[in-house]
């Protein structure tokens, strides 16, 4: 029912107001198996005075697990991991952190962590602060918010988006309604709010449309039931890199099935990495049209699933078609040409769009043709892209056109879901401002957000905003910055003090973000504080963690607690924001009311679970979404207008007729492939020749962990390139390039590699932004290249459709 722990059911409701409580574990037939965590030994300290806590990483990395910190003379000494359990696949298996988190104490020592309260003294971004005393700062804070919500009104203040510690409860740092800092807020008059996210925008949009509701798929161990898998865009070799997490149910599924499996994405990942049975190499931005061409051969080789279409869908062909769209509007005639394009979408139509030869793409269709149980996953690298919205509703077709969804080997196409635990969280009330932005357009709402509507802009909850952004809260986030894209316009949009007014940054390092902040704070991590930890993709075990303080706060930092109810005291809501508790008096009440809530007999007491460090759920078989839709669609109708799955979408329809879009964009009511800016088809390859696409990194999770020396080492940051686009430019392995877009400009090593297709070129995202004097980015930040120009629909980042060219500057490589 969950995909990415930041994405469980839970948290999507929570997205809509839902409560506190996350959604219940058994949905969709699934069992609930009473298993026992079994508890590893004590063990036995190697010195006297060493202690073992556990801790855990929070991090945004999909995954989520425990460290156990050894600890000795108030220093962590070194990290271990999840020692209860064993091997065994969907038995308990052991949650093993990855290179990442077993590093955590390079982290926690680093020599740019925060230390003291700071004031800027230079300009935004110059990295020149003063130290000050936190009384100060909590003056300046309460004032300046004052000040700010009188003169201007509480949608003048902005929780940036941040998600560096996501996997907290009390330190929980996503969704923004979901934190600390929105519990404050709405005790003093609200905030504005945002909706969608830098993940996974486009196709949480899309599915609104297309579903009525997130589209959830079945959990990836179901693959060992499926006779085909099909991988789009899907990595979670790197994605999802914990033992808990789906790369490891992948491949404990996979060895038990055999299943043939395909991996379809312009890189060769290292989740393919010798366990794919092909690699189909495509082009960023055209797997719309790779489906069109696959559902040809579909239709015309009558492989189809006419009952599930009849039954399930709208607009799959004119027999159930709504009234009001026009004649020839349905999926089959878009796809047969008998639509308004009059185009047959064939392979022969496909190959010069996707760089797919027709021949390939015909075996493909053939392949899914054949196959009974076809689990498909796609990743949101497609989607976060110029057309995502129309790329991730495409990928989902096949599942409808082959009738897979809510079958056990099936699924619906969508990411990779998960069982979760429902676990009651901190109240944090609710916002009495309705109005919202897409999170991407931020920095536009800085300065224009009164011209800003809801045709123009997609703001909701409102018709125009009444005010620009003069306050902005920045959470353990690098998006002020970093994560953002275009990080040379954002400069110049914060460069401007009287536009937004004040900028607060509570981080543990001095990041890039927090160069830009007017106020510091220094955070404690999770080593200096207790917390419950959890939301990791899990497959079929979830799993949540008791994090204890391992180590005393170091300098003058604070847990985010402590500083909120200091601000709190100055706005006059102490006593309600904290409500008399300590932050360990709340975890006793969160844990208690879970406890209360779950009626769980394997839940152990507040201590006990302290002292064991993790809990794990273990169900009996893979998770299937929307089963129950499947077993009758009548009695469990879906929350779209028609109750069924909407293949052609009235809604889109409307919306494409009435929203103001440029030439080069579109919104279609069908899956359709369009050509965008920044495309591989666009007028601006003659000066920018390559596609460049970003990845998520095994090196960091985002920017978290970028200053962590070994694993710079370990996983560096390089720009991938195939060796048919490094030769004519006579660039070579491990040299030295100038990379440049519209944009910015970077300077970067290369790896030639045929691990990427021609014409394409990848980089890591989440490296530290380190500008020299001219502005050159030095380390590889891949927000300098990209466009804060959103995507049509959902308004959200399109950070993997860029143009780039790559020129030498530095012979530096051994060939
Ligand atoms: N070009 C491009 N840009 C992208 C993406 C892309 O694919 N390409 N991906 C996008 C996506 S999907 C996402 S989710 C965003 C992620 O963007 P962010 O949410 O900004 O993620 P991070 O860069 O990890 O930043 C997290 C911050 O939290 C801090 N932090 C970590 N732990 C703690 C803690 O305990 N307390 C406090 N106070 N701070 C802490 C870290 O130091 C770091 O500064 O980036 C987006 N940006
Ligand atoms: N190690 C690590 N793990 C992470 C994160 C991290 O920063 N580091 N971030 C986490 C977060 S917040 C998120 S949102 C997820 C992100 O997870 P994803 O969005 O799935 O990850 P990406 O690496 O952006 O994209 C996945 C793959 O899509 C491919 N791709 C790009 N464009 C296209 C296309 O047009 N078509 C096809 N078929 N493939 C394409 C890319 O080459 C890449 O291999 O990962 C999470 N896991
Ligand atoms: S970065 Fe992710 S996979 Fe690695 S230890 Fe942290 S939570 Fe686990
Ligand atoms: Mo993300």
């Amino acid at each position: 029912m969950s995909t990415d722990g930041k994405y469980n059911i839970s948290r999507r409701d929570a997205l809509k107001g839902g409560s506190a409580l996350g959604a219940l574990a058994v949905a969709g037939g699934a069992i609930s198996l009473p298993f026992s965590t079994k508890v590893a030994a004590k063990e036995t300290p190697v010195k006297a005075d060493e202690k073992i806590v556990w801790s855990a990483c929070t991090v945004n990395c999909g995954s989520r697990c425990p460290l156990r910190m050894h600890v000795v003379d108030g220093e962590i000494k070194w990290v271990e991991t999840d020692n209860t359990g064993d091997d065994v696949f969907n038995h308990g298996h052991q949650v093993r952190a990855c290179l990442r988190g077993r590093s955590m104490r390079r982290r926690v020592y680093a020599p740019d962590r925060l230390k003291y309260p700071l004031k800027r003294v230079g300009k935004r971004g110059e990295g020149k602060f003063k130290r000050i005393s936190w009384d100060e700062a909590f003056d300046l804070i309460g004032d300046n918010l004052k000040r700010i919500i009188k003169d201007y009104g509480n949608d003048a203040v902005y929780l940036n988006y941040g998600t560096g510690t996501l996997g907290g409860t009390v330190t929980k740092s996503w969704a923004p309604s979901q934190t600390l800092v929105a519990r404050l807020m709405n005790l003093c008059g609200g905030y504005l709010n945002h909706y969608g996210d830098y993940s996974a925008a486009n196709i949480e949009c899309m599915s609104e449309y297309f579903y009525g509701t997130w589209v959830d798929n079945n959990s990836i161990d179901d693959v060992q039931n499926a006779d085909l898998c099909l991988m789009f865009g899907n990595n979670p070799a790197e994605t999802r890199m914990s033992g808990g997490g789906q790369v490891h149910n992948f491949v404990d599924g996979k060895n038990i099935s055999k299943t043939r499996t395909i991996c379809i994405d312009p890189r060769y990942t290292d989740t393919a990495a010798g366990r794919e049975d092909q690699w189909i190499p495509i082009k960023h931005g055209t797997d719309a049209a790779l489906v069109a061409a696959i559902a040809h051969v579909l239709i015309s080789e009558d492989k189809v699933d006419q009952d599930f279409l009849d039954r399930y869908c709208v607009g799959y062909d004119r027999s159930t078609m709504p009234a009001s769209a026009p004649k020839n509007a349905s999926y089959k005639d878009y796809i047969l040409g008998t639509g308004a394009d009059g185009t047959p979408k064939t392979p022969q139509w496909a190959q010069p769009i996707t760089g797919i030869p027709a021949d390939v793409i015909t075996k493909l269709a053939r392949d899914i043709g054949a196959a009974k149980r076809i689990y498909i996953t796609q990743g949101w690298g497609l989607q976060r892209s110029a057309n995502g919205e129309q790329a991730c509703k495409a990928i989902m077709m096949l599942s409808l056109l082959r009738g897979q969804v809510g079958l056990q080997g099936g699924g619906t196409g969508a990411r990779e879901g998960d069982h979760s635990y429902p676990f009651v969280r901190f109240p944090t009330l609710s916002n009495p401002v309705s109005a919202s932005i897409p999170m991407f357009l931020w920095t536009d709402a800085i300065f224009r957000g009164t011209d800003m509507t809801a045709t123009t802009d997609g703001v909701k909850g409102i018709e125009r905003l009444n005010n620009n952004i003069k306050f902005i809260w920045n959470y353990a986030g690098n998006c002020l910055i970093n994560q953002h894209s275009d990080i040379n316009r954002t400069h110049e949009i914060l460069q401007d003090e009287k536009a937004c007014e004040m900028i607060v940054v509570i981080d543990n390092h001095m990041t890039a973000s927090a160069k830009y902040a007017d106020i510091v704070l220094p955070d404690c991590t999770t080593s200096e504080q207790s917390d419950f930890c959890m939301d990791g993709s899990a497959g079929s075990m979830p799993y949540f963690i008791f994090a204890s303080q391992a180590i005393e706060p170091r300098f003058e930092c604070k847990p985010i607690y402590e500083m909120l109810s200091g601000v709190a005291k100055r706005l006059g809501v102490f006593d309600e924001f904290t409500e008399g508790r300590t932050q360990e008096e709340w975890l006793q009440w969160m844990y208690a009311e879970t406890v209360k809530q779950n009626q769980d007999p394997d839940l152990p007491s507040y201590d006990a679970m302290r002292e064991q460090g993790i809990f794990k759920k273990q169900h009996d078989r893979p998770y299937v979404a929307f089963e129950a839709f499947r077993r009758d669609p009548i009695a469990n109708p879906l929350p779209s207008p028609s109750g069924k799955i909407e293949i052609y979408s009235q809604e889109l329809a409307r919306i494409a007729k009435e929203w103001e879009l440029d030439e080069d964009e579109a919104i279609t009511p069908l899956p359709e492939y369009v050509s965008t800016f920044n495309g591989w088809d666009s007028p601006e390859r003659k000066e920018f020749p390559l596609q460049l696409t970003g990845f998520h990194y095994k090196a960091r999770a985002h920017s978290t962990y970028g200053n962590v020396d070994v694993l710079k080492a370990a996983a560096p940051q390089e720009l991938w390139i195939n060796p048919i686009d490094a030769n004519p430019r006579d660039i070579a392995n491990g040299d030295l390039v100038s990379v440049r877009s519209k944009h910015g400009e970077m300077n970067v090593r290369v790896k030639v590699t045929p691990r990427i297709m021609p014409g394409v070129t990848g980089l890591g995202e989440g490296a530290w932004y380190s500008p020299n004097s001219k502005g050159v980015d030095q380390a590889g930040s891949i927000n300098v290249l990209t466009t804060q120009r959103p995507s049509p629909l959902a308004k959200s980042n399109p950070s993997h459709t860029n143009l780039v060219e790559v020129t030498l500057i530095k012979k530096m490589g051994a060939e």
